[in-house]
This record gives C-alpha cells, structure tokens and sequence, in this order.
C-alpha cells in the first residue's frame, strides 16, 4: 500500500483498519481514493486531494462542506429519516484537532502534483450500495430536477453566510467582462477570425445580464445552490431513487437560475458540448419539461413568482454564459479547459451559442409548460 496515503488516512478519526486504497471515479479537478477497510461492519471511506489552483481558499471551502452537511443531516434526521449516512455526505475529523476536516501533505509524484507543494486532503464516508449516472432520460432528469430543488429548500434557511468558493463563478456580467478584456489584448492573434461569433454573443449582452441588475434592485435574492448540476453529482439507489447530491465545492450563494440552467444545459442538449457537428445541437423540450416538473415540486416552497417566471431565462442564460466562458479561453489561447485538438474550444464556442439560440427560440413554449406547473 502506498505509505504516504496510508500516513494520510491515518491522521483521520477513522473506524476501522485500513486494508487497501486505490484509484475512484474519472474526476478532472481533484483526485479521488477508494480507502477500504478491513472489518465489514466499519465503513469505506473516500480520500480527496483538493485542487487548490480552482478552490484557493479551503478553509473557506471546508467551513461551507461543514455547514451544508450539517445543516441537511439536521434536516434530515427532524423529518425522522432512516439511513441518513447515504442521504447525506459525512467528512471525517482529524484525530489530532476534531474541529478540522482536511489536513496538508507535501505533493509528491505518485500522489498529487510534483513541484514541492504541499495539498489539502480530505475524508469523508463511502456511500455503499449507490451508482451514479452518466447520461439522463426523463426519468433521471425529473429525479434530478427532484432533488435539485429539495437541495435548494433544505438550504433555503442555512443560518451561517456561505462563501464565494470561486469568486463571481456565475457573473454575467464579469464573465463578459473578462471576455472583454481577453478580446483587448488578443494574446493568442485570433481576435479577428471570430469576430463575427464576437459580435453575435456581444449582442444579447444587455438581455442576459438581467439577473445582476435585478440582483442590484434588490428583485432577486442569491442563495445557497450547489452550482456544477449535472446528473453525475448525484447518487443514486439500486432502485433508481437519489440518495444524495455530491461534489459539494461549488456550493456558494447564487441566483437560483445556477443550478437549474446549468443542469439543462448539459442535459437537454441533444448531444455533447463539443459535438463539432452543429445539426445535432438542440434544446430537448421532454428532458426540459421532466427536470421542470421534478424541480418546480420541491422548489415551489421557497421559488418568488419572478424567480419562476425567469426560469425560460435561465435555461438560455447557462449555455450563453458558456459560450463566453469557451471563447475567453479560446481567444486567451486555451488556458484553463483542456482541448483534445487545436479549434476544440471554437468548436465548444459554436455548439453552445447554437444550444443558446434552439433554447432561445422555445423560451415561450418553455414559459406556457412552468405556467400549468
Ligand atoms: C467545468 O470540469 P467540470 O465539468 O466539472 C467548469 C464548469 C463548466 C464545465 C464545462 C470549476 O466543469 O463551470 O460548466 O467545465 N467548472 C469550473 O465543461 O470552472
Ligand atoms: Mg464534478
């Protein structure tokens, strides 16, 4: 076994002896561990390296796991749930400070990035017997919408401030900001072979920053969302029900819109987000009117009418914003997504203004459907 994660897992109030750690799931930001353990009435655990290059801040990160785990496992066990280990995400304490939830460790090689950093690792509890999903059909997308909102309600009364754990993550306004910075100094020279997309994106810039401005009017209020939505951060029963929601380090206080146009915009996609092939790019009205239907059950407690009548809105505002945040980084020469080919982020740029405008054009459709709801 590999002593320095064993050293690692050591330093956590663990039950339970260790018996193997190896490699979990497929995730690009952090690195993940299976730590198994040898009794079988003690749990497995997952081992975590943060990335501090997209979450700089981890005791802030740390602080806003803490106070969301908490508060729902409250939530959870007032309404008499069972089982609640599965229904909600448990981090480990140190044996060393049981205030603490992460500690450091030098990086090294085989276990983290070299270059003589050091990184915060994390424990938290395995959820046994639960599968996660790839890929949605109406079904999932109506669990999902399910327990989207339910996430969202049970957060609604959080009694502690969240902190911004990527700052303006979901800015209209400094998303485009940022774009227009990149546009003035043209690092990479390819400004002017997109101006046109430029311009058409450029174009719809008053009408998709209508959230900051009623946000400033005081019309919209922010609150806690978990802001990476796709059907993979959730875990699901052997029966196909959602136990829980997962990937916690994007939760931070946003427009509702977050969580429900972000979810859309990878699931009713009619294919993938760099599908280079534009006639294959749509909005998917059944997976739109299922995830609406599961979401709007759970959110209807807390949802202001304006924050619902906005729901059409949202639904265009994510694939919009991720067409200026693909063609920030395409014009600033491919710094923060990994392209597999050299126009990969164009062709992302393309596919997403083209989900843009097939949502765009169905925003009344969408508005009558929320209506009956
Ligand atoms: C990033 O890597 P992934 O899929 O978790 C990005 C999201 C984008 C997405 C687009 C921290 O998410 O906001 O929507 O790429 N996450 C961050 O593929 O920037
Ligand atoms: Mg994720």
């Amino acid at each position: 076994m590999n002593q320095k994660l064993s050293s690692i897992v050591d330093q956590f109030a663990i039950r339970g002896t260790v018996a193997e750690i190896k490699p979990l799931g497929e995730g690009l930001i952090n690195d993940t561990l299976l730590v198994k353990t040898a009794e079988p009435d003690a749990p497995d655990y997952v081992l975590q390296r943060v990335n501090t290059n997209v979450f700089p801040d981890v005791d802030m990160l740390m602080d806003n796991i803490r106070a969301v785990t908490g508060h729902i496992r409250q939530k959870l066990e007032a309404r008499g749930e069972t089982d609640i280990d599965r229904k909600v995400l448990t981090f480990v304490p140190l044996k060393a400070d049981p205030a603490k939830l992460y500690t450091m460790a030098p990086d090294t090689a085989d276990a983290g990035p070299s270059g003589g950093g050091a990184s915060p690792w994390r424990l938290m509890v395995f959820i046994n017997d639960a599968v996660t999903k790839q890929a949605v059909n109406p079904e999932s997308s109506e669990a999902a919408g399910e327990a989207f909102g339910e996430f969202q309600a049970m957060l609604a009364d959080i009694p502690v401030h969240l902190g911004e754990t990527i700052k303006d993550f979901h800015n209209m306004e400094f998303r485009l900001q940022q774009l227009k910075e990149v546009i003035a100094k043209d690092p990479a020279g390819r400004v002017a072979s997109v101006q046109p997309i430029i311009d058409e994106l450029l174009s719809y810039a008053d009408e998709m920053t209508l959230a900051e401005r009623l946000g400033r009017e005081g019309k919209l209020p922010k609150r806690i969302c978990h802001c990476d939505t796709k059907v993979n951060n959730m875990m699901f029963d052997k029966q196909d029900r959602v136990l829980c929601v997962i990937d916690l380090d994007t939760v931070m206080p946003n427009f509702i819109f977050s969580d429900y146009g972000d979810f859309l915009r990878t699931a009713a996609n009619f294919t993938a987000e760099d599908d280079p092939d534009l006639s294959k790019v749509g909005f998917n009205m059944d997976i739109f009117k299922a995830f609406t239907r599961g979401y709007l059950r759970s959110a209807k407690s807390f949802l202001t009418p304006l924050e619902k009548d906005m729901l059409p809105y949202a639904a265009t505002l994510f694939p919009y914003m991720q067409a200026v945040r693909f063609l920030w980084d395409y014009i600033s020469g491919d710094k923060y997504w990994k392209c597999r080919y050299p126009e990969h982020n164009l062709d992302r740029v393309k596919n997403q203004l083209a989900l843009f405008k097939s949502a765009y054009a169905l925003k009344d459709e969408m508005a009558a459907f929320i209506a009956e709801q």
